[in-house]
């Protein structure tokens, strides 16, 4: 279904206006087609940069001839003035001369089909456009880097390993376990199982850096929450004024907590009311902290605790939470209140706390395990962390099966479970896919990627 036989062409730098465009051409055609467009009297020498003219506008052609280039096929690439009709122009004139629109993410699935990446890389492309913060950025640069495939492939040549050697048993079917012996095979399992609950493990902390964590603001109305949010972003994106009931809606930004991703989610203050726009926002606000990966309960220290506050306690409980005590710039009006030991007291009007509260929420996302700039070839990717976690369950049982009470059980069907953990592990390089995965994958990307 995918054919890399034709010729296909995209704008390859963002819509609109800007300094140098780049066109984009691929496949066999790509210098036949530049030459047509270009009127060139030499073709162009392999990677360098040649000054040209198009119908509308003076470009600088650069050839990357097969294999040597992004899809590893012939391109040619051409920055012109980073004018959107100027490069819709060229992209026209490209398509008369033979080439086809690329589809999104075509160029990065030729890389993968032509065997230049692999889909852990592909998919690595994608996360590195769209992240948002250093960290992100340097998770999918080494996923992009091979080291998530390596660690994969390592685990898959020992895997390899021991199936052949499984395989070849069977050819011997009296013997039972005749290469290898079902000790050893069951240590090899478990030792394989343990690397791979290795990834797994790291895949929690993995998918806080990739995807960010949702982290909403509860509380009262006038405890300061909204001066909260605006505290920890920085801004003043929230309103905030006394009168109790102020925010209504959720407001939602996103911040860079020290290259953590995180959805900053301020909520109205509930307290029961009549007023049927607050209503909504309070049963707004009590849907937030349940979808939430923390929630921040403010409580007003300066003021003294009542029913309502004891009860919004009770009530966040079971979720992830920290309690913030704001107004500790006021007097306060607590004696002897046994609050939660995580709780924190703050002035958001000194920005008192503010930074021990930062540390506190990435501590408590992050459970245990620093996100570091270091060491990053985690598994970010929930397609990835499923396939491993089906991966590991199939080696689970194959060890099981090999420590069984009543020996260990025949090679046929140990192997059935590490065919299954084999089979999961090449879908996640894309040595196993299927065009339905490939186009759900590549369908994320941007034209011209
Ligand atoms: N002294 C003092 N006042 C504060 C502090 N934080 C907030 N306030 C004041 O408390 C009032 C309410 O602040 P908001 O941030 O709007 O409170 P809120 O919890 O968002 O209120 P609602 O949106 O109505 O639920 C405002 O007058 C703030 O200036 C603080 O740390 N110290
Ligand atoms: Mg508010």
């Amino acid at each position: 279904m995918f054919s890399t036989q034709d010729t296909i062409v995209a704008i390859a730098t963002p819509a609109g206006r800007g300094g140098i465009g780049v066109v984009r051409i691929s496949g066999p055609s790509a210098a036949e087609i530049a030459h047509k467009l270009l009127a060139l009297r030499q073709p162009l020498q392999p990677r360098h940069a040649t000054f040209a003219r198009t119908a509308g506008d003076h470009v600088v052609a650069t050839h990357f001839p097969a294999p040597h280039s992004y899809t590893g096929e012939d391109v040619i690439e051409i920055a012109a003035h980073g004018s959107p009709v100027v490069l819709r122009q060229i992209v026209e004139q490209a398509i008369g001369a033979g080439a086809r629109l690329a589809e999104p993410g075509e160029f990065t699935l030729r890389a993968f089909l032509n065997g230049r990446i692999d889909l852990v890389q592909a998919e690595a492309v994608a996360d590195l456009i769209d992240a948002v913060t250093p960290l992100q950025a340097r998770a999918a640069f080494d996923q992009l880097e091979g080291t998530l495939t390596e660690r994969i492939s390592a685990i898959d040549a020992k895997l390899f390993d021991l199936t052949a050697k499984l395989e070849a048993s069977l050819d011997f079917p009296d013997e039972g376990y005749h290469f290898v012996e079902a000790g050893e095979a069951a240590a090899a399992v478990r030792q394989i199982e343990g690397a791979m609950a290795a990834l797994l493990c790291e895949s929690r902390r993995g998918r806080l850096i990739r995807e960010g964590a949702r982290v909403a603001i509860a509380g009262r109305p006038n405890v300061g929450k909204s001066s909260l949010f605006n505290a920890l972003l920085r801004t003043g994106r929230a309103i905030v004024t006394p009168v109790p009931g102020t925010t209504r809606d959720l407001v939602i930004e996103t911040a860079d907590m020290d290259g953590l991703k995180l959805e900053l989610v301020d909520t109205a203050g509930v307290r029961e009311t009549t007023d049927q726009v607050e209503s909504e926002g309070v049963s707004r606000a009590r849907q937030a902290w349940t979808t939430a990966d923390l929630v921040l309960v403010v409580l007003d220290s300066s003021r003294p605790v009542e029913d309502e506050d004891v009860d919004l306690l009770r009530e966040t409980a079971a979720t992830p939470r920290l309690v913030v005590a704001n107004k500790s710039d006021l007097r306060a009006a607590w004696r002897g209140v046994d609050l939660d030991p995580l709780s924190l007291a703050v002035s958001t009007k000194t920005g008192d706390g503010i930074d021990a509260l930062r540390v506190k929420i990435r501590a408590a996302l992050e459970g245990g395990s620093r996100v570091t700039a270091r060491d990053t070839a985690a598994v970010t990717n929930v397609r990835h962390a499923a396939l491993l976690d089906r991966a590991h369950a199939a080696m689970r049982r194959a060890g099981d099966a090999l420590d069984a009470p009543g020996g260990p059980v025949a090679e046929e069907f140990v192997l059935t479970d590490l065919q299954d953990a084999r089979a999961a592990l090449e879908e996640v390089t894309g040595k196993r896919t299927s065009d339905d995965l490939l186009r759900h994958i590549f369908s994320r990307f941007c034209i011209g990627k």
